[in-house]
């Protein structure tokens, strides 16, 4: 009886098919016809590798691998749909994925397989100078402006929720940019930076009322981006006089940033969190509207959103004034909605998206769940949020550890009682690569 020829199947998680991607087909050659599954855009972004060139290129390319004899497409990062569709004799991959929360891909495909006697291959991962190179360009190419700028358009539409991150610094960056956890047999990382006006009048020891003028914020977003390659969603208070706004609308384009979001206040601006303890006066809808329609001519490019932020809640002034504002808003040409709440549950977010989304079912909202901290991003979504935002958690979560450290210093005369709660030596000097 003639035997079946045996299938193997790999999957490419990549922009560029180079040497190391053609040593696993000829290995894969080996065993049986081959397989090449590309990762669509939704699975890349998942694997923390944004594409830079489209999915139809990517199929392309594989296709034209001397050897292989199908391309499908891969829509998750994990290989279960694949595997129960396709059952592979063979799954190959570079033995890269047997450390780091990828390992969590590999234990998954290898426990599938075992139920019917499938086999895993896993080849040396291949360095070299060139690979190094492409890797290295291509983020290189992430980094730039006119990639940047566009991805959190284009995150919105593919992702359920596009999660930001307070930063503040490259450090802060660099923890955005490279966090990636396995959590459930689930890969997740944030998809988008916040550069938020308390965080970075914080570390700079000053109050956050607009007195860190907008040199010095486009300073962070300096730091930031010489770092990283997410797309920054800037917080740009009640973007001053629109005299001025026009000219920080052209600047963060041009820096890369992918939106502002401003604040319908005026005066004398403290942090919405203080609520009504604070005197604060909300801009009037006409004057509001005419700063978003004044940003939105300046700006140059498609790419760049200004999304409009909504104080009536922060400020007690009722549902029907924050329905009324959203309105008003996107009719003055606003990109998306951020609508503000310190309320401890996020039943008036919750009402505000369903009245919001019974008149505009396209207009991207924004939530910021500081005080509401138990929601979750899926119930989010369900509502209609598309962003949302976790607005000071590493200044919150670095400033108690570092006064412990200080405080403990002080008590013991010495350093060694603060050790456990530190990082090493060696951790702390290899952590910037080098270039
Ligand atoms: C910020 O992070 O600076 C914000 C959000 O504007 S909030 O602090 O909640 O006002
Ligand atoms: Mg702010």
């Amino acid at each position: 009886m003639q035997q079946r020829t045996k299938t193997v199947y790999t999957c490419f998680a990549t922009d560029v098919i180079h040497e190391g991607h053609l040593k696993i087909i000829a290995e894969a050659l080996k065993y049986g016809n081959v397989t090449v599954g590309v990762l669509s855009d939704r699975a890349l972004i998942r694997y923390n590798r944004f594409p830079t060139v489209s999915l139809d290129r990517r199929i392309a390319n594989a296709r034209e691998i001397n050897g292989v004899s199908n391309v499908i497409i891969q829509d998750d990062v994990m290989y279960d749909k694949i595997i129960s569709e396709l059952r592979p004799d063979y799954i190959i991959h570079g033995d890269n994925w047997l450390t780091g929360p990828i390992r969590a891909i590999r234990d998954n495909a290898a426990a599938l397989l075992s139920e019917y006697g499938g086999h895993l291959i896993e080849v040396p991962y291949s360095y070299s100078e060139n690979i190094d190179l492409i890797e290295k360009r291509k983020r290189a190419a992430l980094a730039m402006p006119e990639y940047r700028r566009k991805r959190l358009r284009q995150l919105i539409s593919i992702r359920p929720a596009v999660k930001a991150i307070e930063v503040h610094s490259g450090l802060t960056g660099l923890i955005a940019e490279k966090t990636v956890i396995e959590h459930n047999g689930e890969l997740d990382q944030f998809d988008a930076m916040w550069i938020s006006s308390l965080c970075d009048s914080t570390a700079k020891g000053k109050p956050d009322t607009e007195l860190v003028d907008m040199t010095s914020r486009f300073r962070t977003i300096d730091e930031v981006t010489e770092v990283t390659t997410k797309p920054i969603i800037f917080d740009g208070d009640t973007g001053g006089q629109t005299e001025h706004f026009v000219y920080t609308v052209r600047t963060l384009e041009k820096m890369g940033v992918s939106a502002v979001i401003i604040e319908d206040k005026t005066g004398h601006k403290k942090n919405s969190l203080f609520g009504t303890d604070v005197p604060q006066t909300q801009d009037n809808i006409e004057s509001f509207c005419a700063k978003i329609a004044a940003g939105k001519k300046a700006q140059l490019t498609d790419d760049f959103m200004i999304i409009a932020r909504i104080e009536s809640l922060i400020l007690d002034k009722g549902m029907d004034d924050a329905l009324q504002r959203a309105k008003a808003y996107v009719n003055a040409g606003a990109d998306g909605i951020m609508i503000h709440s310190r309320k401890n549950t996020p039943d008036e977010v919750f009402e505000f998206c369903g009245s919001f989304r019974k008149f505009d079912k396209i207009t991207p909202l924004a939530a910021v769940p500081t005080s509401y901290s138990k929601v979750t991003e899926g119930e989010l979504a369900a509502h209609g949020v598309n962003i949302v935002i976790y607005a000071n958690h590493l200044t919150r979560s670095a400033f108690p550890a570092m006064q412990k450290t200080a405080e403990n210093i002080l008590k013991y005369h010495r350093a060694f009682e603060t050790e456990d709660d530190l990082m090493s030596i060696n951790d702390i000097i290899t952590l910037i690569d080098e270039i």
